[in-house]
């Protein structure tokens, strides 16, 4: 659809006004906002990344695209979240220490509460203790990490070492996700899930609720 295409270019360009009014435009014509967010939103992220790889985009670059995915993400994100269902469980969700990409964990908190969870969302460069403290205080089933930086992946491991030392494991489940993140690294610090979207994410709550 060509209107969308330039949905996907808005995002690109930073242009926060047009990727608002576009998804306005495609949300008011019917178009399904998961169609939106998988085949427009993301795959702008994805060409962003790549443009920022090659040097032909900066930080700054990456700062607008970032604020557009956000203003056309806010018109989506409660169609995503919206249910009548009781809370299947609770769930407490952040960026890890030292990372500040909060997108894509966005991304799966709508999806985590449009199926039915409750989602207490710490934000970005989250400590470890504050999973932890949160888990505790809160009564939650599940810790969902994400990390888009490498560097930041071990924050991860240390989280799930304390929830361990501190005697919640393995009440709490662990679901790990981002970029970085491989199946092979979430068998290797622990995790009990792990997907690379955000509906998958979803599956592997309830995975890990009923194993
Ligand atoms: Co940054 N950045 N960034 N950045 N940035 C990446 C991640 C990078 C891959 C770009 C690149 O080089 N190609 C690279 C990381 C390299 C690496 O570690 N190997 C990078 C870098 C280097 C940096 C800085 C260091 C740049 C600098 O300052 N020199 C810096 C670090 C800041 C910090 O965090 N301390 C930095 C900063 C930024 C901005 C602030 C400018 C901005 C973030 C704005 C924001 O989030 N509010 C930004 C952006 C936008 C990106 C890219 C371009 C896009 C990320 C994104 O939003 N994707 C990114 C390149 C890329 O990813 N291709 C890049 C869209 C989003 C929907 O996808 O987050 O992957 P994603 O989430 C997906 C899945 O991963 C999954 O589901 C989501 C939906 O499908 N998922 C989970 C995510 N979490 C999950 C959790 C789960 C399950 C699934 O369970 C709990």
């Amino acid at each position: 659809m060509e209107s969308l295409d330039r949905l996907r270019d808005a995002i690109l360009n930073g242009d926060a006004d047009t990727a608002r009014t576009l998804t306005e435009q495609a949300l008011a014509a019917g178009v399904d906002p998961l169609t939106l967010v998988n085949q427009y939103m993301i795959p702008a992220m994805a060409e962003t990344g790549r443009r920022f790889e090659c040097n032909e985009f900066f930080v700054p670059e990456l700062l607008i695209a970032a604020r557009a995915m956000k203003a056309a993400l806010s018109l989506v994100r409660p169609l995503l979240a919206a249910s009548g269902v009781p809370p299947v469980a609770r769930v407490v969700l952040g960026t890890v220490r030292g990372d500040l990409h909060d997108i894509g964990k966005n991304l799966v908190g709508a999806m985590l509460e449009g199926n039915g969870f409750e989602v207490i969302d710490l934000g970005v460069n989250v400590p470890p203790e504050r999973f932890v403290e949160t888990a505790r205080e809160k009564g939650a089933k599940i810790v969902a990490m994400s990390a888009l930086l490498t560097t930041t992946m071990p924050a991860m491991r240390t989280t799930i070492e304390l929830l361990q030392a501190s005697g919640l494991r393995p009440a709490v489940k662990v679901l790990v996700g981002g970029a970085p993140v491989t199946p092979r690294f979430a068998s290797e610090i622990g995790a009990d899930g792990y997907s690379d979207n955000a509906v998958g994410a979803v599956a592997e709550a309830r995975r890990v609720l009923a194993a």
